[in-house]
Order: C-alpha cells, then sequence, then structure tokens
C-alpha cells in the first residue's frame, strides 16, 4: 500500500507534451481523411490541447511545429495558450516542405538553399526567445535516394556547419534535440539515420544539444531501450517523441502495438535517472491519428505513456538487483515481468480522482459535449500536419 502512495506521488510529477499537428487532419501519402471540428487555426489547436490537459491532469504543454502553426506574435500566443491553462513547449523546425528541399536542407549540395534553411532554423530560436520555450527539435528529412547522387561525407559536413551555427544562436536555457530517422523520405542515404550519427554530432557541439528518440524511427527489431539506457548514462538523452509503430513510421497510437516496449523503455528512464524532474529529458507524443478521433486519440495515447509509467516505478528494484546478482535469470525475469502484468488502472483510477478528474479520462471527454460544439463551430478546418 505504502508503495502505491509513493508511485501516485512520483505520477503526479509527470508532464507529457501532445503536437499541435496531431489535432489537425492528417493521413498518408494515399490519402488525407477531414474530419468535422479539426481546428482552423494555432488557437483552437491549443484549445484542443488544452482538452487533452483538463481530462488527464497531465499533459500542460503542447509542441508548435514551424510553419505549420505561424503566426505573427508569439509572444501573444504564449499568453493565450496560459489563458487556455496550458504553455506552449518544443519548437519543431520544419525544413522539409518546401520545393527547395528536394535535395536536403542543411545538407543541400546548393550553398543558397543551405542558407535558406539555416535562416528558419535561425529563425526558429527567435521564435523561441518568444514564447519561453526550452526545446528546438531538429529533424531533417536530408539523405539521398540513390547511390553516388551526393557525396555522404560532405553532406555531414554541411549538417555540422548548420549545426554549430544553429548551436551558437541557443540561449543560456535553451537547448538542440537532435532526432534521427532511418529512413523517408530518403530512401538509399539519411543523413541522420541513427542515435549514433545524432549523438556524435550532439557530443560535438556540447552540454545543450541531446539526442530525440522518435520510437518509431529504427530498424525493426531494434531494441531502443538500450538507446535508451546508453544515452541516459552518457547525459544525451533530451526527448521522447513517442508513438507506436508496425512497420515504419506509423505514427499510431502511443503503446498501441507494442505496451512491453513502452514499459521496458519507461523502465530504462526511471532506472537511468530519466524521470527525475533535473534530468531535463522532454516526453513528448508525435502521433498523426489517420482514422481515429483526434483528441480522444491524444488522450489515450498520454494514459498509455502513464500507464508504462506506473508500472516501470511498480518494479521493485531492490529484488531485481537481488535476483540479478546472484545470477538467478528467472527470478530477475520474474520481478520484472510480475510489475507488467500488473493491473494498474486501479492506482490510476485512484490518482485521477484525487486530483479532481475523472478516472476514465476518454469517457469523460466524450461526455464533455466539447466534440460536438467544435463539429457544430469549426467549419472548413486546415489540414495541419503532412501535406500542409
Ligand atoms: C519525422 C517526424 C519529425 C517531424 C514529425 C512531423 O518523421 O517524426 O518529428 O517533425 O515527424
Ligand atoms: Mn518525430
Ligand atoms: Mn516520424
Amino acid at each position: 500500500m505504502g508503495a502505491h502512495i509513493a508511485i501516485k506521488q512520483r505520477l503526479l510529477a509527470q508532464q507529457i507534451e501532445t503536437p499541435s499537428w496531431a489535432y489537425g487532419n492528417s493521413g498518408t501519402r494515399f490519402k488525407v481523411f477531414a474530419q468535422p471540428g479539426v481546428p482552423r487555426t494555432v488557437e483552437e489547436k491549443i484549445d484542443d490541447a488544452a482538452q487533452v490537459h483538463a481530462h488527464t491532469g497531465i499533459a500542460p504543454s503542447v509542441a508548435l511545429h514551424i510553419p505549420w502553426d505561424k503566426v505573427e506574435d508569439y509572444g501573444k500566443l504564449a499568453k493565450y495558450a496560459e489563458s487556455a491553462g496550458i504553455r506552449l513547449g518544443t519548437i519543431n523546425a520544419n525544413v522539409f516542405q518546401d520545393d527547395d528541399y528536394k535535395l536536403g536542407s542543411v545538407t543541400n549540395p546548393d550553398p543558397r538553399v543551405r542558407r535558406k534553411a539555416l535562416d528558419h532554423l535561425l529563425e526558429c530560436v527567435d521564435i523561441m526567445d518568444a514564447t519561453g520555450s526550452r526545446d528546438l527539435k531538429l529533424w531533417f528529412s536530408d539523405g539521398t535516394n540513390y547511390p553516388g547522387q551526393d557525396d555522404i561525407r560532405e553532406r555531414q559536413d554541411r549538417l555540422a556547419e548548420a549545426l554549430d551555427a544553429v548551436y551558437a544562436r541557443l540561449g543560456a536555457n535553451q537547448r538542440m534535440l537532435l532526432e534521427y530517422k532511418l529512413f523517408e523520405p530518403a530512401f538509399y542515404t539519411t543523413d541522420v539515420p541513427d542515435w549514433g550519427t545524432a549523438y556524435a554530432h550532439c557530443l560535438r557541439l556540447g552540454e545543450k544539444a541531446k539526442v530525440c528518440v522518435d520510437t518509431g524511427h529504427h530498424a525493426p527489431g531494434t531494441n531502443i531501450e538500450f538507446i535508451v539506457a546508453f544515452l541516459l548514462r552518457e547525459g544525451k538523452l533530451g526527448a521522447f517523441d513517442f508513438n507506436s509503430r508496425f512497420y515504419a513510421d506509423d505514427d499510431l497510437m502511443v503503446g498501441a502495438a507494442d505496451p512491453f516496449q513502452l514499459f521496458r523503455i519507461m523502465y530504462e528512464v526511471v532506472r537511468g535517472g530519466g524521470y527525475e524532474r533535473e534530468a531535463g529529458i522532454a516526453f513528448m507524443l508525435d502521433q498523426c491519428h489517420n482514422i481515429e478521433a483526434k483528441i480522444p486519440g491524444q488522450i489515450r495515447s498520454v494514459c498509455n505513456v502513464q500507464e508504462a509509467t506506473a508500472k516501470a516505478l511498480l518494479v521493485d528494484r531492490e529484488a531485481l538487483a537481488e535476483a540479478q546478482l546472484s545470477g538467478d535469470v528467472i527470478a530477475a525475469n520474474d520481478v520484472f515481468m510480475d510489475a507488467y502484468s500488473t493491473d494498474v488502472r486501479p492506482i490510476l483510477a485512484e490518482l485521477r480522482e484525487e486530483m479532481g478528474i475523472d478516472p476514465d479520462p476518454v469517457a469523460a471527454y466524450r461526455r464533455s459535449g466539447y466534440q460536438d460544439r467544435i463539429n457544430a463551430e469549426r467549419v472548413g478546418g486546415n489540414q495541419a500536419g503532412w501535406g500542409a
């Protein structure tokens, strides 16, 4: 019982950021499905993110993607978010949706295009100054499709040059998160394809550069929890982009495909001290609802991360260490599985009641009438995300 109280205390401290682009219409390259009630403005995306926070109690910030979320006055937008009960979080740069970036952005062979991409990244830091955001998230779609298309080494030099310039522009309390992805849209080489490449660049850059692990960005079978353990140990884990995948970068609801993997990741986070606020790990969602309703989809994902975290916190670390040190493989695995197999839903329901929210956030959202209201009010919503 005492253990449950301690776990609830620790769960109270959890904060999960939702992405603005999850609230707009999205789809695949085959079809974008329009849904009723999707936001027409950045403010409406913020309103929707505030709903997720209202029903979960642990999603107090929303990440922006520039220029998808471009506005005139970012200071005003930050105030708007505050009045909606949340805050603006990570600024995601976008150097992948412009005709100029066909052959790359910061690694493009053409210096004019490189300059344009760099200017955008620097503008994102200006935006962070206005919003008060701590993190700049960089993901580059840069790469090549054919052997010989461009010089792999020179592209690394160009990347390093751009990263240096952005790093030099960061304020004292700002950080750069470098996100890797195995492939897509480039199919032969990708300039930041894996955690090792991201880590090497971040190490060279310094303290303010950290790696972002998007759970959908690995080859099948990759042991993501090992990457998490390693980066945390090196002080280089900066953030997560949580989503689920069955095949590639599927961007499905978090914990839907493999809740056990999510638990294993969260265990390494807890084990490595990454759950403490001082570790500065940003827990973000990066999922794009394709066929499911957007706000309940985000609520579900936030709850799934919370559930995996509760289980990770339940692992009896003492018993585990004892079994590990005595070389009792079966006993060690038992301790681990025991935590995973525990039904934590009653603890979470209790926690939510103590927080003054409904024990079933998705059901509470459905009952709230918010969806009916936005369906009626918001006519002509924009696609906010891929293909925008
Ligand atoms: C790339 C990615 C990256 C982008 C987001 C929209 O696949 O994960 O984080 O910013 O998707
Ligand atoms: Mn991502
Ligand atoms: Mn992705």
